[in-house]
């Protein structure tokens, strides 16, 4: 995040941060958000490499309820990954990044999911044609040096037609920035939440997923729009469900 403030994890008790073993050290590489106590939600380009068909699942690992990156802390929860679910329509960096969503689960060695505590909890998902006004202002969290800030929606069209060139913005994403620029997420933060209050909750409005650098004018962020994956989400959570029993 750039231009944010230090946030303690219990504001934002969702949030989770993947690590990758790169060889022998565990690396950071990005951020997601729990969605149910066994599954997290981020971005597939996370886990694109167009010299693997699937990736390493054994190479990753999540951490709930951590407030900085390079401690362990007292909250923690630490699990391995027993599923990856890329979207099948990701279209990667190439293709414009469309469809940047991922599904994890999670599981500790010994089995088991997420322990909700006061910092370690479940967001809400939107519901279904949620369509949040323009200028909502929205919360976005990272695990970046300053890892908390607001940026406001941005109408469809002017993200389309005036930030960016209209091709490269879909309907599967949604623009959020601040007004004076200041503020953006960045890069560390791909795959975490924006959260967007609707009827007194915090709701899990888009996921971090590209721009055109960070910070800068008129380029605001670009998020995953998550009410067009509902379906998809709840279709691949209990895909998993019936093939585990
Ligand atoms: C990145 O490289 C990245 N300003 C994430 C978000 C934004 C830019 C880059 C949006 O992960």
């Amino acid at each position: 995040i750039v231009g944010g403030s230090q946030a303690e994890v219990e504001t934002q008790p969702w949030i989770a941060g993947i690590f990758q073993n790169i060889k022998g050290t565990d690396q950071f590489l990005c951020g997601g958000s729990l969605i149910d106590p066994c599954w997290v939600l981020t971005a597939a380009h996370c886990f694109y490499d167009p010299t693997k068909k699937q990736p390493n699942k054994s190479a990753y690992k999540v951490f709930l309820g951590k407030s900085v990156l390079n401690a362990t802390d007292e909250h923690e929860q630490v699990f391995m990954v027993d599923e990856i679910i890329s979207h099948p329509d990701f279209t990667d960096y190439t293709g414009g990044n469309d469809n940047d969503i991922a599904l994890i689960r999670i599981r500790t060695t010994s089995g088991q999911c997420a322990v909700e505590s006061n910092y370690v909890r479940t967001v809400c998902l939107p519901e279904k044609n949620l369509n949040l006004h323009d200028n909502t202002r929205c919360e976005i969290a990272g695990y970046g040096k300053q890892n908390s800030s607001t940026v406001n929606l941005i109408s469809q069209d002017t993200c389309k037609n005036k930030y960016y060139d209209n091709t490269r913005v879909t309907d599967n994403m949604v623009c959020a920035g601040d007004p004076a620029w200041e503020t953006d997420a960045c890069k560390g933060d791909s795959g975490g939440p924006m959260v967007c209050e609707h009827n007194g909750r915090m709701t899990l409005y888009g996921i971090v997923s590209w721009g055109d650098g960070c910070a800068k004018k008129n380029k605001p962020g670009v998020y995953t729009r998550v009410t067009r994956y509902l379906n998809w989400i709840d279709t691949n959570m209990n895909a998993v469900l019936t093939k585990s029993r």
